[in-house]
């Protein structure tokens, strides 16, 4: 891994806030390709956070500071992700379901799915579904994006498709799932139709779902 990448890293675990948007900035300027700044420098930084924080050696005010960091990180990068394409591919509607606040990684897919040419719509975190059917509703997307991060958040999942299929917006709509808890046995359990385990398999599964 480059210096300034390995820097970049560093700076996310140990929660150095105003560093970090110079560092990226100088990955940037080294040439490094804006996913490599994503995958190897910030989310692999994430990974490291997640297993402080089980074995108790960080607790969540820690974590948070870490992820707020990741986030100043992210908003660097993200100028250099914008599609050139003026025709949007189609429209994505994403949000993290009910009870879960955990939105790092949906932002980083809306991004690469902004970037690759999709319009999202993004409806945050803890999302009911009472203002889905109504978003959905309203914009008529393509497809909707579902994150979760928490095991106990998972079975939202399942109950959203659930409430859409009685809404009729079932059949109306393509799923996509994920989150680091999910996978694709579980994406095909509750009747999901697709599973993507990273924002470039949001990207490539966004174009199978819709045929673009
Ligand atoms: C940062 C973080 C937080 C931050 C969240 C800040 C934010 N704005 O998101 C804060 C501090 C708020 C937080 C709170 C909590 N957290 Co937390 N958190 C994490 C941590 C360290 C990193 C998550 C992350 O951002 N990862 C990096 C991103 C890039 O990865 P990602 O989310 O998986 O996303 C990628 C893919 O999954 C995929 N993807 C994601 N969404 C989607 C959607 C679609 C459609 C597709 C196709 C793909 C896709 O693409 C993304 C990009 O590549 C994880 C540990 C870990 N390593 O995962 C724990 C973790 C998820 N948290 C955990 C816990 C327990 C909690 C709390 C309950 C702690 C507490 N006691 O209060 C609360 C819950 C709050 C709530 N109600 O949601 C546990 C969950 C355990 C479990 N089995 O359920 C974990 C695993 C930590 C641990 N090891 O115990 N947390």
């Amino acid at each position: 891994m480059s210096d300034t990448l390995q820097q970049i890293n560093d700076a996310v675990i140990t929660r150095k806030r105003a560093e970090i948007q110079g560092l990226v900035t100088r990955a940037i300027e080294e040439g490094i390709e804006p996913k490599l700044i994503i995958e190897d420098g910030l989310i692999s930084a994430m990974d490291v956070i997640g297993k402080q924080f089980s074995d108790s050696d960080i607790f969540v005010p820690e974590m948070l500071v870490s992820a707020l960091t990741m986030k100043l990180g992210l908003d660097s990068v993200k100028p250099l992700l914008k599609s050139e394409d003026s025709e949007p591919k189609g429209t994505i509607i994403l949000g993290t379901v009910k009870g879960d606040i955990h939105d790092i990684g949906k932002n980083i897919v809306k991004m690469m799915l902004e970037g690759s040419g999709f319009e999202v719509v993004d409806l945050g975190v803890d999302l009911t579904v009472e203002k889905l059917v109504e978003q959905i509703d309203t914009i008529r997307p393509d497809i909707l994006g579902l994150s979760a991060l928490l095991t106990t958040t998972m079975p939202e999942m399942k109950n959203t498709i659930q409430e859409l299929q009685e809404k009729g917006l079932r059949e109306k709509i393509k799923i996509m799932v994920g989150g680091a808890p999910v996978s694709n046995s579980f994406a095909e359990e509750i009747g999901a139709d697709g599973y993507g385990a990273d924002a470039a398999e949001a990207v490539v599964l966004a174009r199978k779902l819709i045929g673009v």
